[in-house]
């Protein structure tokens, strides 16, 4: 009995020791809060790379979107249309697409504009955009409603010849910018439609 009852208290001992080892275990525990704070560590790099996927995936869209044989740029489609129209038959045209004749806000745009009409065409030829001074000679509006803050006369321009120049084009003159034109002048145009 003496026997059995020292191994009861030898078993007593040694679960009671691996208990009080399980304790001192913690020590090493106290090692994973800290691999706990690499993670939050680690989180924000993973939160910056969403955005960033987001982003790049975002101008993925954009491009994508565009229909065949337009052209993405800045959150637009452009297209230009080889067909000779007046300048009204020109934005309802447009506007079939789901936009309108293009209205231009920087260099970088009139400059991507110039460049689509040149691939089409292989020449700089008067084109019609969206500009227009119908309602009120010498203020300006883009048929999109945009405000008409950027503007790239040649040279002279606008002179409403004869008084009767209310519709924008470009490519004129040796600086291939803007002119006002006869509305009812026939010329092939630009398009343009937000994505
Ligand atoms: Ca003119």
């Amino acid at each position: 009995m003496k026997i059995l009852t020292v191994s009861l208290l030898v078993c007593a001992l040694m679960a009671l020791t691996r208990a009080a080892v399980v304790p001192e275990a913690e020590p090493g525990d106290k090692t994973e809060p800290s691999v706990q704070e690499v993670v939050p560590e680690a989180e924000p790099v993973d939160k910056t790379e969403p955005p960033v996927q987001e982003e790049e995936s975002h101008v993925t869209k954009r491009y994508s979107f565009c229909p065949s044989g337009w052209t993405g740029f800045d959150g637009r489609c452009f297209l230009y249309v080889p067909t000779a129209m007046t300048w009204p038959d020109a934005e309802k045209h447009c506007q079939r697409y789901g936009g309108n004749l293009a209205s231009v806000h920087s260099f970088d745009e009139h400059h991507m504009i110039q460049t689509i009409i040149l691939r089409a065409t292989g020449s700089y030829p008067h084109t019609w955009l969206g500009g227009f001074d119908a309602i009120k000679e010498g203020t300006w509006f883009w048929s999109d409603g945009t405000p008409f803050w950027f503007s790239f006369w040649s040279p002279g321009q606008p002179d409403n010849f004869m008084g009767g120049q209310h519709c924008l084009l470009t490519n004129f003159g040796a600086e291939k910018n803007f002119d006002d034109g006869s509305c009812s002048g026939t010329l092939p145009f630009v398009c343009a439609r937000k994505l």
